[in-house]
């Protein structure tokens, strides 16, 4: 057991803020994005996409590690703007997400092609289970704002999503998101 004493984090639920100073805070920009929106437009590559501001404790399977993610409103294309998405590198690890402002999509999927799409808003709590791929997507006009919290030793598969893509993609469509077949899912794999 890791001797760690406990200890509260104040957080603004309407932006997302944490008191307690993060360094390690993940900014992703669309140049750290090549290859993930369908159809890449000529867009600024120094345009903020994404921030991940975590709690930092040890990540060990004894831990639960919890972060703050802010996604901003934006589209590449009819393509909102998305987080990478990934497995857990410990394909079993469950994770939880809390809505806290925006509105939102989260996309998951299994390795055998399965996928599910559940709302992300204010008080929505997804459970996302062990083997799911993740994914959240920013359909609204203001950020979107979410707290996860997961097993500490879950670790990160970016590269089978990065190889493989999502089954489904979310689209801006005539009258609002629509989820519709990837048609580049698996188109790269072995
Ligand atoms: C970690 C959890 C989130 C994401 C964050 C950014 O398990 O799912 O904190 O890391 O939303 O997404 P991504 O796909 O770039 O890590
Ligand atoms: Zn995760």
């Amino acid at each position: 057991m890791t001797d760690l004493a406990p200890f509260t984090t104040l957080l603004d639920l309407d932006t997302g803020e944490l008191t307690r100073d993060s360094d390690t805070v993940v900014a992703r920009r669309l140049a750290d994005l090549t290859g993930l929106f369908l159809h890449e437009t000529d867009t600024d590559p120094e345009r903020l996409v994404y921030r991940v501001f975590p709690v930092e404790v040890p990540p060990t399977n004894a831990n639960l590690l919890h972060s703050i993610t802010v996604l901003e409103p934006g589209r590449v294309g009819d393509e909102y703007f998305m987080t990478k998405g990934h497995f857990h590198a410990v394909r079993d690890r469950a994770e939880i997400y809390l809505g806290l402002s925006g509105t939102g999509r989260l996309v998951m999927a299994t390795e055998d092609g399965r996928s599910v799409v559940e709302p992300m808003h204010r008080g929505t709590l997804n459970y996302v289970s062990g083997g799911w791929a993740h994914r959240s997507v920013n359909v609204g006009d203001g950020p979107l704002v979410f707290l996860a919290v997961y097993i500490g030793d879950a670790g990160y598969d970016y590269a089978t999503i990065e190889r493989e893509g999502f089954p489904v993609r979310v689209v801006e469509g005539s009258d609002g998101p629509v989820v519709e077949p990837n048609p580049r899912y698996r188109a790269n794999a072995s």
